[in-house]
């Protein structure tokens, strides 16, 4: 019998359950994490731009490819300031395949208007549909690098400089990615990352803007701090986004080891792509064919398994009650797409969506972690196998 990780408990589940979840946060030592707790204490400076905070821009502009890198609270917050920061208005691309953060500010902000576009079968912009929705107004694209894979660069920056439109990243999934050797977060105007607790690097709550543009990341700078651009002078109407000392020691902290996290985590999902294909099972799509791209060092942030629907079949959502029956949890990223949700109806033509609303269907993105087993891997691919009715070789 294999060993299986601890499970983890939802708070408010009724079930108190202990569950193997999507995600589970990577922890700092607590012993190291508790000395620099005492640090802060001692030195009373608890935020704006701490000696922690400062620290940690230091590092992870270092390890992102960028010249410098501004911490946020959260990565919503990120892509906000990225797009006041880029541009004060107009009408704004962005993929309907993701999650809120992505867009909401431009639905609710009369200045802006977000116009949804399809992806395509790797989950990412389909730049031929982008090209067909720039207008006059159009202002800026927004590529998200959904579930760590690239978007597609080269077709999208041809796009921007073409219409003179800035190009921007939701880079909430893709910390670390590269491609051949290149930082995803080189690209475009500007990146923003989460360093949510569920993310592949986190600081409990957190986010960065980072540039290979050092005027872009100043307009952001003065963004993140009311509008400030030297001492009290202030420039725009800007929002407070700063990180504070403790989640800036707690990020340190995890930098150290956050590569052997993904190493155990690359190691989980070669574990899936070999199981899962040996039940040979039509219905699903495995996502291995996509993080092997050539040249692309993935950070195996998610691992999104596509249930197709056919007669007969169980589907995502009866596969879903399989795992969640033995106390599996896996989540639906992204079903809850734009194209569900009544408040963006009237900023969709649903019939020129279809990737979108095939994957809100199909999409089951099992559990990766740093602290999952091979036990693990086995309970997940065995229910996987009997909600087909199949039985799963358990090596
Ligand atoms: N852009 C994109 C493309 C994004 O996916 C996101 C966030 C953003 C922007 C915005 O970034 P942030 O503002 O969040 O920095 C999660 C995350 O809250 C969210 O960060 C993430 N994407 C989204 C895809 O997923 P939930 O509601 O699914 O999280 P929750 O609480 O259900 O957690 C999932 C599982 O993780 C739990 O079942 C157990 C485990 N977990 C979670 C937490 C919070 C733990 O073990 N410990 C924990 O502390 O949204």
């Amino acid at each position: 019998m294999k060993s299986r990780s601890p499970g983890t408990r939802i708070p408010g589940d009724p079930s108190g359950r202990e569950w193997l979840t999507v995600s589970s946060p990577l922890l700092p030592d607590l012993a190291a994490f508790q000395a620099g707790i005492a640090e802060v204490f001692a030195s009373r400076w608890l935020t704006n731009q701490g000696p922690r905070a400062r620290a940690l821009e230091a590092a992870l502009a270092a390890r992102l490819g960028v010249p410098r890198a501004l911490l946020f609270t959260n990565g919503t917050l990120a892509i906000e300031v990225m797009l006041r920061a880029a541009v004060d208005g107009g009408e704004v691309i962005v993929p309907a395949y993701s999650f809120p953060a992505t867009w909401n500010l431009l639905c609710d902000d009369p200045r802006y208007t977000p116009v949804f576009v399809d992806v395509g079968p790797d989950f990412q912009l389909n730049p031929t549909a982008v090209a067909a929705a720039i207008t006059p107004r159009t202002t800026a694209i927004v590529g998200v690098h959904a579930y760590g894979l690239p978007a597609d660069h080269a077709a999208l920056s041809a796009l921007a400089s073409r219409h003179g439109l800035r190009l921007l990243y939701d880079a909430a999934h893709a910390f670390g990615v590269t491609v051949g050797g290149v930082p995803l977060t080189t690209w475009g105007w500007a990146s923003a990352l989460s360093f949510h607790a569920t993310k592949v690097f986190n600081t409990l709550e957190g986010g960065a803007i980072v540039s290979p543009d050092a005027a872009a990341l100043d307009a952001c700078a003065s963004r993140r701090s009311f509008g400030f651009v030297r001492g009290e002078e202030q420039e725009n109407f800007g929002t407070n986004g700063k990180m504070d000392e403790l989640r800036a020691l707690f990020g340190l902290l995890n930098l150290d080891a956050v590569d052997a996290a993904i190493t155990t985590r690359a190691g989980i999902a070669a574990a899936y792509d070999a199981r899962l294909s040996a039940l040979a099972i039509d219905d699903l799509v495995l996502p291995g064919p996509l993080f092997a791209q050539p040249g692309l060092a993935p950070n195996f942030s998610y691992y999104p398994l596509r249930v197709q629907a056919r007669p007969g079949g169980p589907g995502r959502d009866g596969v879903e009650a399989a795992l969640k029956a033995v106390g599996i949890l896996p989540r639906r990223y992204f079903a809850s797409t734009a194209i569900r949700s009544a408040i963006y109806q009237g900023h969709l033509r649903l019939d020129a969506l279809p990737w979108t609303a095939r994957f809100g269907d199909e999409i089951l993105c099992l559990p990766i972690h740093h602290r999952m087993t091979d036990g693990d891997v086995d309970a997940v691919v065995h229910a996987i196998a009997g909600a087909f009715g199949a039985r799963a070789e358990i090596a």
